[in-house]
């Protein structure tokens, strides 16, 4: 029937079309095996999965990877995923699904609620839209940012500061954007939050990293982020 196993948290009844996964379950107890997410507890894109499955309430197993180590470079992470990075995703047939926006939208097309991916098309289209720009023009040149200035992974690249300090600009540009939006929308997409909230979060986070940090000419952001700290997912 189905080839995949969530755990859920018992207050929530997720809906599977229009079977409680719960129920599903209960009838495949004896051949549960839980979903595995290679996870970095430190690193902003697996943090976004964990942010996102604490908001739907879905549990799955996590693997930790020291990534300073390389527990990612290693032949069996690499046969697992060739781009070598975290968070995957593995199935309990061994399916493994890459990319924290692939790994969202599967959980999403599971349990849909509560939707973090939009309901209707606009909505959709807005989210994708906030989604890609909080990804391309704020964590990208984060991670760029961090991994060019402080040298972490100096034994796998060759850090250019120059292109490092280029990137915490662009990253302080996309703030100046979002502190405008924000001046006249609760969250990010919509009036409702979203992935793309999440994707921001993250980022901004692990922004302080490099020292990227909001000031007084961002109340708007600081407005939004104190209601991101609020949500409990924001401790996963
Ligand atoms: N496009 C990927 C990016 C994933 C990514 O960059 N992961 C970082 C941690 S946040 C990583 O695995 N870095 C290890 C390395 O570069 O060796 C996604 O969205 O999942």
């Amino acid at each position: 029937m189905v080839h995949y196993f969530l755990k859920c948290k018992s207050n929530q009844l997720p809906l599977f079309g229009l079977l409680p996964i719960d129920c599903m379950l209960t009838n495949q107890k004896d051949k549960i095996n839980l979903m595995k997410l290679y996870d970095t507890k430190q690193a902003p894109n697996p943090r976004r999965v964990r942010i996102f499955l604490a908001e739907k309430a879905i549990e799955v197993e996590s693997i930790q990877m020291d990534l300073q180590a390389g527990d990612n470079l290693s032949k069996d992470y690499l046969s697992k995923n060739p781009f070598s990075k975290v968070p995957i995703l593995e199935l309990d047939d061994g399916t493994i699904i890459s990319e924290t926006v692939a790994i969202c939208r599967y959980f999403e097309e599971l349990q849909p609620q509560p939707a973090l991916m939009g309901s209707d098309p606009l909505q959709k289209a807005h989210i994708e839209m906030w989604q890609r720009r909080a990804e391309f023009h704020f964590m990208f040149p984060v991670g760029m940012g961090f991994q060019h200035t402080s040298g972490f992974f100096k034994d796998r690249m060759t850090p250019r500061v120059d292109f490092g300090e280029d990137c915490i600009k662009s990253a302080y540009h996309f703030l100046k954007l979002a502190e405008t939006h924000l001046a006249s929308s609760a969250y990010l997409a919509s009036d409702s939050f979203s992935i793309a909230d999440i994707t921001f979060f993250c980022a901004l986070e692990f922004g302080k990293v490099i020292n990227i940090r909001l000031s007084e000419k961002h109340p708007n952001i600081e407005r939004w982020y104190q209601q991101m700290k609020q949500r409990p997912s924001s401790q996963a």
